[in-house]
């Protein structure tokens, strides 16, 4: 596998020198300064391109060429943004980036409740707690009909914690949950943004009467559409995995598990139409077993993103040490190397440590905890090869 290094362009702290230093070969980005919708022109693709190659590395990897909601829920502009969208994909491939990456999870990206759970040993990682992202649900959005997707002992849990939640844990609550996880990744809300809740509001308001078979129909139509161009310029589409992978917030996810990674490589039956295998993403669903998953659909994956998680009782995950949890890692490695070899993967999230917390990077996204990671997949990667006789 290549070792990619998700790289957040050139005001992340950390720069290109540092990463060649750490064993990176290619960087996984995006033009984050260009908003959602509009065509990424040659010119600025080719000026990102050569400053990376610049530095000795390569450009391996767009995540994200983010699809706005109106290709989502099929908004009247749909077809004018998919246009834009193919046009950004076909400059993409004439500067000789193949492999992007992308979501269709609606309204909100990946979903987490705390930034920093601390372990026994003085780090921290991304943590997932279904009674704070309840409380968040029913008290703070005060979403129709919330009470229905959660059971009598949870509702008795978010009324307790709403006996003894401070204003200031809501405000953090708000904030990390539709505010800091979202911006940085060109979501919909940014830091500084007025108001969040309501943009929040208006947002989720898009999807009435959206269901999962609307939303697979509408992923289907935006595949179909781009299927050509991609073709024609040898780009692959690696869609991310819904991230936690089970229905939030009324709204329908459709890339949860087996079935649904099935229907949608069967829904547009095209090589260029594949997978991001998100280890992290799809352990956090009890009902995945990450390393049948990657010996099924290794060979329709085009990046792999190795995490893992760990599950909690009552709902929870944490994310988890790349040794450890839910991901099986090594086994990943194995059966990647094995079934498609060469294929770009990053390690996705780390834990915050030795200073991480002070230097303000995106959530999950730390230098330490990142590197100690990489490390630790490398070594894995090198037992693999040995073991498969590649060195
Ligand atoms: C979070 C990321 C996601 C991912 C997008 C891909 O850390 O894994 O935001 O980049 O879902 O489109």
């Amino acid at each position: 596998m290549e070792k990619t290094w998700r790289w957040f362009g050139k005001k992340d702290p950390i720069t290109l020198s540092m990463l060649r230093q750490i064993g990176v070969e290619g960087i996984v980005t995006a033009l984050h300064e260009v908003p959602n919708g509009e065509v990424w022109t040659p010119e600025a693709i080719n000026d990102l391109k050569q400053y990376i190659e610049s530095h000795g590395l390569r450009w391996s990897v767009v995540e994200s060429l983010p699809v706005c909601e109106a290709i989502k829920y099929a908004g009247p502009e749909r077809d004018k943004l998919i246009a834009n969208y193919k046009a950004s994909l076909a400059n993409l491939g004439k500067a000789g980036i193949k492999t992007v990456c992308y979501n269709f999870m609606p309204v909100i990206d990946w979903i987490r409740t705390d930034l920093q759970h601390p372990w026994p040993d003085g780090t921290s990682s991304l943590y997932f707690d279904r009674i704070r992202f309840a409380y968040f649900d029913l008290k703070i959005l005060q979403r129709a009909g919330a009470e229905t997707d959660y059971s009598p002992e949870e509702l008795e849990k978010v009324a307790e914690l709403d006996r003894n939640i401070a204003e200031a844990e809501k405000d953090e609550l708000i904030d990390t949950i539709i505010v800091k996880t979202q911006g940085f990744v060109n979501g919909n809300i940014k830091e500084g943004d007025l108001q969040p809740v309501n943009i929040f509001r208006r947002l989720l308001a898009l999807y009435d009467g959206i269901d999962r078979n609307a939303l697979r129909e509408n992923l289907r139509y935006f595949l179909t559409a781009i299927m050509p161009v991609c073709e024609e310029y040898g780009v692959n589409m690696c869609i991310h995995p819904d991230d936690p992978p089970f229905q939030v917030l009324g709204l329908p996810r459709i890339i949860t598990d087996e079935a649904d990674i099935e229907w949608m490589l069967h829904a547009v039956d095209n090589p260029h139409n594949g997978l991001t295998f998100c280890a992290g993403s799809l352990s956090a669903g009890e009902q995945n077993d990450t390393r049948e998953l990657a010996r099924k659909f290794a060979h329709r994956t085009h990046f792999v993103h190795l995490r893992s998680t760990k599950a909690m009782p009552g709902g929870n995950f944490i994310e988890s040490s790349h040794l450890e949890g839910r991901g099986h890692l090594i086994d990943l490695i194995r059966i990647f190397e094995k079934e498609n070899p060469n294929l770009p993967m990053r390690v996705d999230h780390g834990r915050t440590m030795l200073g991480d917390e002070t230097k303000g990077y995106n959530p999950g996204y730390s230098f330490h905890g990142r590197m100690l990671a990489l490390a630790q997949v490398e070594g894995m990667m090198a037992v693999v090869r040995n073991e498969l006789g590649l060195e």
